[in-house]
């Protein structure tokens, strides 16, 4: 049996009642792995950079095996800039060449470093216009049901790439995503990344050391109905192969 594990913690009571989100995690995993990553889990939400969560929730479920979606990782490409600003401008080239307009990504940008609580999901904003598409507000559109192939070998505690690479290669084989922006809210992980063109392009400077702020923007293509594209990203169940992750 295939159980999907969800994991997500805050501090200052729980993200419904306005704690702080701290740290989110989901596998799928066989059963008899489950207790392992359940211990896992919890660890990682009471040792975290951002502090230890005094709020807790572990989800897990079923997976129905037949309705499970295999998918390839997007390929990796590396990008190195000199400071935060080369950082944006790169990700924003990089964004319009797949047909995100220079105002929608400004706008994410903008969002991602005005960001006043951290959010534990995405923002959804129109590719052309940069108007706000999901209806969350602080919390955000959570990419769930997700997992690396044979991810136990490199993802045993936080692994930032191989989850993000995880996360990013599902939300790019939504229809209707044209493309990602992201950095981490963990202060001290400054390598961020947009996912467009099928690309996995790592930045190694997308915001400046110990700011606690960070989050995900998605870009969706015009005039596309959101409901299919929100229950695709939190619902669908999606394994990742990650060994094929070549670096471009
Ligand atoms: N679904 C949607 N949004 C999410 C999810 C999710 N499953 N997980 C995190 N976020 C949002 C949320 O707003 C978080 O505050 C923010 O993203 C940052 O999450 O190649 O570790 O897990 O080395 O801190 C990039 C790796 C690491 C770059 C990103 O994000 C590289 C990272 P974090
Ligand atoms: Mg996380
Ligand atoms: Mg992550
Ligand atoms: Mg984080």
């Amino acid at each position: 049996m295939l159980y999907s594990i969800r994991m997500r913690a805050a501090k200052g009571g729980s993200h419904e009642t306005g704690g702080t989100h701290i740290s989110g995690a989901e596998r799928i995993v066989a059963d008899n792995e489950l207790s392992t990553i359940a211990s896992e889990l919890i660890t990682r939400a009471l040792h975290h950079a951002k502090g230890q969560a005094d709020y807790i929730n572990l989800t897990i479920d079923t997976v129905n095996k037949d309705n499970v979606i295999y998918i390839n990782s997007l390929p990796i490409e590396t990008h190195t800039v000199n400071s935060v600003e080369e950082g944006h401008a790169t990700a924003t080239d990089l964004l319009v060449k797949s047909g995100i307009t220079p105002t929608a990504c400004n706008r994410a940008i903008q969002l991602l470093l005005t960001l006043t609580t951290n959010m534990r999901g995405a923002i959804l904003l129109d590719a052309v216009t940069g108007k706000r598409l999901d209806s969350t507000n602080d919390r955000g559109i959570r990419v769930s049901h997700m997992d690396a192939i044979q991810s136990n070998t490199v993802l045993s505690g936080k692994h930032h790439m191989y989850e993000a690479l995880t996360l990013a290669s599902k939300v790019s084989s939504c229809n209707g995503v044209l493309g990602e922006l992201c950095w981490s809210d963990d202060p001290e992980y400054v390598i961020g990344y947009v996912s467009c063109d099928h690309t996995y392009h790592r930045i190694n400077k997308m915001k400046v050391p110990s700011s606690p702020m960070g989050g995900r923007v998605f870009f969706i293509q015009p005039h596309m109905p959101v409901e299919p594209i929100i229950d695709y990203l939190e619902n669908t169940d999606v394994l990742v192969d990650i060994n094929q992750a070549c670096i471009k």
